[in-house]
């Protein structure tokens, strides 16, 4: 018999890659999904299976991170060897609006697995990892920043998942169970979310070589991320898990990037140069070439004399509304503890990521140029 795992956040960029690597590996996979007005499993929908088949390895469960006795029934009944708490209003600016909410999922939400565990005397059998975040180290207190590094919480989403870290370590610690965080830095890939910062990136680059888009506006472009690929992170998750000895793991590339660099690299990468000038919410940054060897390659020719037109305009554009109250400013990790113990290492760098998700998102967007094309109304809704 294969084991079984139940994935919280299963619909979400992390959630997907994991259910994907642990059928592979053999596993019956568990998901909680919560109730929306549309089917919202995109992500998943490849390893969907139909209900009223047999022996299934990939079944939903409807469910929330706010609902108690449901995480405790879909536990009981699942009876996981391993829980990947995946689950979380995970986005920094959101949880300034919705700091309630947001520690209620992301903090008691926790608490909540971590508790059914316990009484369902689950804690011999169920492994769980807990997806702790960089963002803990908030206003840094060291660099670059590991498992010993304190924490300095900078927004509503990062004070949630300090309580959910700290229960985590607290469960393990008073009732011996195998609970472990995953400290991960950002990650990211062709499903990330729309409104973090390098799928906002990739998928406006894209759209303004293809003419759909004429600029994009961000936010603050001078903090810096250690960004990899959610491949690998996941795989780290796994690692962690399989472990003798429960324990907390930095994971993290230990190379971090300005905004303004990704941008720079994303138009690169289809042989578009760009060029920043000005300061604050004056800065722009202007289309400055155009390779045109790179840009036919990687975009298309029927796409180039539009782009050539546009040499000279500003396309990059900066809103105050994306700023945060408080900024996390920089962040990079130290990853050597997981490197050693668990032996895991990266495969992408992060040329290899920003060319992974520009050639999705250009794949991606073509069908949007095309509607455009034959006179659909094309929106744009970038947060
Ligand atoms: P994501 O794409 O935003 O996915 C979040 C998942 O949580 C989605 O499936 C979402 O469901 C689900 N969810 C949200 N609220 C819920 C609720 N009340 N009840 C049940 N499910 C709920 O996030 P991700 O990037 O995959 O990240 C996975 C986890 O790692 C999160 O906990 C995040 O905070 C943490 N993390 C992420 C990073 C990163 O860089 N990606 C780094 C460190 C830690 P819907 O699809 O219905 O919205
Ligand atoms: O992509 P972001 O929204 O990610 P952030 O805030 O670093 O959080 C992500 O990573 C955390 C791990 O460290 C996770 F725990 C969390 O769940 C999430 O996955 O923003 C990155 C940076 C910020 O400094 C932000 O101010 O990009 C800056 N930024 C500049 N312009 C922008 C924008 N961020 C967004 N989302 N949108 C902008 O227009």
């Amino acid at each position: 018999m294969g084991k079984v795992a139940l994935i919280t956040g299963i619909t979400g960029q992390d959630g997907a890659y994991m259910s994907e690597y642990l059928i592979k590996k053999g596993y019956t996979v568990h998901g909680i999904k919560r109730r929306s007005s549309l089917f919202n499993t995109d992500r998943i929908d490849h390893l969907y299976q139909d209900p009223h088949l047999e022996n299934r390895n990939l079944i939903l469960h409807y469910g929330d991170m706010t609902d108690s006795m449901n995480i405790t029934r879909i536990i009981g009944e699942v009876q996981p060897d391993e829980i990947y708490n995946l689950a979380a209003q995970s986005h920094v600016k959101v949880s300034f609006d919705t700091p309630e909410y947001t520690a209620n999922v992301d903090g008691l939400g926790t608490l909540r697995i971590l508790e059914s565990v316990r009484l369902l005397n689950l804690t011999d059998k169920t492994r769980i990892y807990q997806a702790s975040t960089s963002e803990l180290y908030g206003l840094v207190q060291e660099i670059p920043q590991k498992e010993t590094t304190p924490f300095y919480p900078r927004s509503p989403y990062a004070a949630a998942k300090l309580y959910a870290y700290w229960i985590t370590v607290n469960y393990r610690e008073a009732y011996n169970m195998f609970a472990c965080n995953g400290i991960l830095f950002n990650h990211e890939s062709p499903l990330r979310g729309e409104t973090f910062v390098t799928r906002k990136i990739t998928r406006a680059v894209s759209r303004i070589a293809l003419g759909i888009q004429q600029d994009v506006y961000m936010g603050n472009l001078s903090s810096k991320r250690d960004w990899g690929h959610a491949k690998d992170y996941i795989k780290a998750m796994y690692l962690i898990l399989q472990q003798d000895t429960p324990d907390d793991y930095v994971i993290a590339t230990g190379v971090t990037t300005t905004i303004r660099d990704f941008i720079e690299k994303s138009f690169t990468e289809i042989g578009i140069k760009v060029e920043f000038c000005g300061t604050g919410a004056e800065e722009t940054g202007k289309i400055a070439e155009i390779i045109p060897d790179i840009f036919v390659n990687k975009v298309g020719e029927s796409f180039l004399e539009n782009i050539r037109k546009r040499i000279g305009e500003a396309v990059i554009k900066v809103d105050p509304k994306y700023f945060r109250p408080t900024e996390v400013e920089l962040l990079i990790g130290d990853a050597t503890k997981a490197r050693t113990k668990l032996s895991w290492e990266p495969k992408y760098n992060l040329d290899a990521l920003i060319e992974d998700m520009m050639q999705k998102d250009i794949k991606e967007m073509k069908k949007e140029a095309y509607l455009k094309e034959a006179g659909y109304r094309i929106l744009n809704y970038f947060e």
